[in-house]
């Protein structure tokens, strides 16, 4: 893989850059993508069904326990080489606005200190009728309640779910005022964080797109980096590096 010239120029003089991540640069992590997390159980299961607020009135156990299972799947997971690569560009611009679907952490425990989660994160827990964060909790029921008696649910944004409106907020104002967007590990499918980029290519950015395989975002980019996360970003950091030294 090759980084063209004309891009680390871009890059180069770029003050501002945003980014979306999608569940591509956690899959080097070893953390499936959203649409192989249904493993075991929950392999005759559509994920849309699941991650819904229907499906969890429907079968609130089954939906806890996937979380539960997905929480102490990413316990012992590591953030990789691109999560890496990602925290240390942040210091390269004058902002750097990194805009994830992932409800991992691993951007955050990788040092990036600007995370804009539209989706929620996983390792929190609210109450499914105040929608306040609940930190403790008594395991036991699955899943178990709020001490207002109302069932406990994951903090993250389920289909059919508004996103956090100052997340997004954010998210749309970083890709309508950069000069630079990357579109990374996603399959760009997933409303409205999909529409990020096209954003950032109407009000004049250049847009680049990393992932192995062609996505609907391809035919719009002006770059498309066709690789692994854990590669193309160390690589894209080290021309950077070496182009300002
Ligand atoms: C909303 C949290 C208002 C939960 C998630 C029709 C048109 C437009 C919109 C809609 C529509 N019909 C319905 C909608 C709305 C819907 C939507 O967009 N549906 C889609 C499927 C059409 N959106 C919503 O409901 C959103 N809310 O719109 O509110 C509203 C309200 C009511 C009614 C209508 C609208 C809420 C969406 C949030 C859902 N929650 N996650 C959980 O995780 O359990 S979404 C979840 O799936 C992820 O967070 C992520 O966003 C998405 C998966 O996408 P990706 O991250 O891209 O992952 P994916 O597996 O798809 O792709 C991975 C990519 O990585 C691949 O391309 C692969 O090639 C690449 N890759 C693999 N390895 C690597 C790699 N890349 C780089 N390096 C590698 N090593």
């Amino acid at each position: 893989m090759d980084i063209p010239r004309e891009l680390i120029e871009r890059l180069s003089q770029a003050r501002r850059v945003a980014v979306l991540t999608g569940a591509g640069i956690s899959a080097e992590s070893g953390i499936p993508t959203f649409r192989d997390a249904l493993t075991g159980l929950w392999a005759n299961y559509d994920p849309q069904e699941l991650a819904t607020p229907e499906g969890f009135a429907r079968n609130p156990k089954m939906v806890w326990e996937w979380y539960a299972a997905r929480r102490t799947s990413i316990v012992g997971v590591r953030p990789n080489p691109g999560h890496d690569a990602l925290a240390r560009l942040e210091r390269c611009f004058d902002t750097f606005t990194l805009v994830t679907q992932n409800i991992d952490s691993l951007h955050q425990r990788a040092g990036s200190r600007e995370v804009v989660e539209l989706h929620g994160n996983i390792t929190r827990v609210k109450c499914s009728l105040e929608q306040r964060v609940v930190s403790d909790f008594a395991e036991g029921e699955s899943p178990p309640r709020c001490p207002c008696g109302a069932y406990l649910r994951p903090d993250v944004v389920w289909f059919g779910e508004m996103l956090p409106a100052d997340a997004l907020a954010r998210a749309e104002d970083a890709a309508e005022h950069c000069d630079v967007f990357l579109s990374i590990g996603t399959s760009a499918q997933v409303y409205p964080a999909a529409e990020l980029p096209l954003r950032a290519l109407s009000a004049g950015a250049t847009v680049v797109e990393i992932n192995p395989e062609r996505t609907a975002l391809t035919r719009h980019v002006q770059f498309a980096l066709q690789g692994l996360a854990g590669e193309v970003l160390p690589l894209l950091l080290d021309k950077l590096t070496a182009a300002s030294a």
